[in-house]
C-alpha cells in the first residue's frame, strides 16, 4: 500500500466532489447531499480542512425540519433531475415543518453527527471555531435525536423503528426481504415513475424492480402522513427496529454525553435516554442461537434472525459485554479464515448471500470504519487490523468505489469495485483509516 498515494487521491476525490458547502457522494449516481455520507464524508475532510469538515455539518442541519428530522437526501439543486425519486417526487412541503429550501426526502438515516462532531474534537482539541460549533450544534443534534424518541419510539421503549429500507442506509439487504414481500402492489395505485441508478450503474448490482416498487410504495405511504403521522406506526407494512440504526444512536447519545460535559451543556436528558436505550437494545435484540445481536420486526412481533453486519457495530456503541463481544468477533475471524474479505455486508453461509449486489454481501468502507474502531473498544487488536488491512487492500487494487468484492478467490478477476466510481466516503474513511500508524 502506497500511504501518500492513497491520501492525495482520496483529498482529490473529495476536492472534486465539494459542491457550495457540501459534498456529493459520487459524480453520477448520487448528485446531492445525503445524511449520514456527509458524517463520514466531515471526519475525512476534518484531517486537512476543519472549516470545510464544519461546513459540510452546518449545511446537512440547514435542511432539519421543524419536528428536528435531518432528512436522508438534501435536494440543494433543483435544476439536477438525474435522480429518481428527486425532490418533486418527495413532495417534502407536505410537512408543514419542512423548510421551503433546501428541499428534501421525507425519511431519515443513521444519526451519525453525535460522534462526528467527537471525532472532530479529537482531532482538533484546541480549536476554538470547532468549539464554537458544537456548542451550537450539540442541541441541533439533541433536537434529532428527540425527534426520534419521540416519533420513531410511540411506546417509549427505547429503541427506535424505521418503516423504510432507505433509512436503514443497507438499502437492500436480505433483512428487508420478509417485510417487503408483505406489501401487495397495486399497479393503478403506484404513481408511474423511472429509475435512474440502473442506467449509471450495472443493474446486476444494484436493487431489483421488485425491491423498487416497494420502496416507492413506502415512500408513498410516508407522504401521505406527512412523514411524521402516527398512521405509519400503525400501518405501515415495514416497521423495525433495526440494531445499526440503534447502535449508531445510541454511539452518537454517548459522545453527546461526553462533549457536553466538556462543554458544560445539559446532558439529562440524553442520559436518561441511553440508560434505557443500552439496556433494552441489549435484552431485546441479542440472539444466543446466532451469537449476534438482530433486528427487531414490530410488524411481525420477532427477531429478524439473520447474522448481518448491523449486529457487528454494536460493538462500536460498546453494547456488547466480552462473552458477547468475543462471539462476534470469534465469528469475523472464522469469516477471514475461509477467505473472505472482512466485513461482508450479509451472512455468506446464507442462500441469500450475494457477493456483488448492493448490500447483500459486498463490504463497504463506512461499514469498516466503524467496526474497526468497535473491534478496539474491546482490545481486538488483530481482528481490527484485519478489518482496517482489508478494505486498504481493496481500495488499492480496485479503486475508491462505493462497495467491494467479498470472496478473495474472486479478486484476480476483477479489475475495479462496484456501484459508483470516486466516492467520498471511501475517499473520506481511507484517509482516516491511513492515518492510524
Ligand atoms: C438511497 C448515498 C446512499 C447511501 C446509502 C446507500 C445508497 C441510496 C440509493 O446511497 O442509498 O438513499 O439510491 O441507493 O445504500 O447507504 O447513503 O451514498
Amino acid at each position: 500500500m502506497d500511504r501518500e498515494f492513497l491520501s492525495n487521491q482520496a483529498k482529490s476525490i473529495l476536492r472534486a466532489n465539494w459542491r457550495d458547502g457540501f459534498t456529493i457522494p459520487t459524480g453520477k449516481l448520487y448528485p446531492f447531499q445525503w445524511n449520514w455520507d456527509s458524517g463520514f464524508v466531515s471526519i475525512g475532510l476534518g484531517h486537512y480542512t476543519i472549516e470545510k469538515a464544519i461546513l459540510e455539518i452546518g449545511t446537512l442541519f440547514s435542511g432539519q425540519w421543524a419536528n428536528g428530522m435531518v432528512p436522508h437526501i438534501l435536494f440543494h439543486s433543483e435544476k439536477e433531475k438525474s435522480y429518481f425519486p428527486n425532490y418533486d417526487f418527495w413532495e417534502s412541503q407536505v410537512n408543514p415543518g419542512a423548510p421551503d429550501k433546501p428541499k428534501s426526502s421525507g425519511i431519515t438515516q443513521p444519526p451519525v453527527h453525535g460522534f462526528v462532531l467527537e471525532n472532530l474534537l479529537q482531532l482538533h482539541p484546541d480549536n476554538e471555531r470547532l468549539h464554537r460549533f458544537i456548542k451550537k450544534y450539540f442541541s441541533k443534534i439533541l433536537a434529532y435525536h428527540r425527534f426520534l424518541y419521540q416519533y420513531r419510539d410511540p411506546e417509549r421503549e427505547g429503541l427506535i423503528f424505521i418503516y423504510h429500507p432507505w433509512e436503514s442506509g443497507r438499502d437492500n439487504s436480505p433483512i428487508w426481504d420478509e417485510s417487503l414481500d408483505r406489501i401487495e402492489i397495486d399497479y393503478n395505485q403506484l404513481p408511474p415513475y423511472q429509475r435512474r441508478d440502473t442506467s449509471v450503474a450495472n443493474a446486476s448490482e444494484r436493487p431489483t424492480s421488485y425491491q423498487y416498487d416497494r420502496y416507492v410504495y413506502l415512500l408513498q405511504l410516508g407522504k401521505k402522513y406527512r412523514y411524521d403521522g402516527p398512521e405509519i406506526y400503525q400501518e405501515s407494512p415495514f416497521l423495525v427496529q433495526d440494531n445499526m440504526m440503534n447502535a449508531i444512536l445510541i454511539k452518537s447519545n454517548e459522545s453527546l454525553i461526553r462533549l457536553g460535559k466538556r462543554f458544560g451543556l445539559n446532558t439529562k436528558e440524553v442520559e436518561e435516554w441511553q440508560q434505557q436505550s443500552k439496556r433494552v437494545f441489549d435484552q431485546k435484540l441479542w440472539e444466543e442461537s446466532l451469537g449476534t445481536y438482530t433486528s427487531y420486526d414490530l410488524r411481525g412481533n420477532k427477531r429478524m434472525k439473520y447474522k448481518e453486519i448491523g449486529g457487528i457495530v454494536s460493538l462500536f456503541a460498546s453494547i456488547p459485554n466480552k462473552e458477547k463481544a468475543k462471539r462476534i468477533n470469534d465469528y469475523l475471524m472464522s469469516l477471514h479464515d475461509r477467505g473472505y474479505y472482512l466485513c461482508p455486508s450479509f451472512d455468506p453461509d446464507s442462500s441469500l448471500f450475494d457477493s456483488k449486489r448492493y448490500w447483500r454481501g459486498p463490504i463497504w468502507p463506512q461499514m469498516n470504519w466503524m467496526i474497526y474502531k468497535g473491534l478496539l473498544n474491546y482490545d481486538y487488536h488483530e481482528t481490527a487490523s484485519i478489518v482496517r488491512g482489508d478494505i486498504l487492500e481493496l481500495v488499492s487494487k480496485l479503486g475508491f468505489y462505493e462497495y467491494f468484492e467479498s470472496r478473495k478467490s474472486d479478486i484476480e478477476t476483477i479489475s475495479k469495485g462496484y456501484g459508483g466510481g470516486n466516492f467520498s466516503w471511501t475517499a473520506s474513511t481511507i484517509f482516516d483509516l491511513i492515518s492510524v500508524k
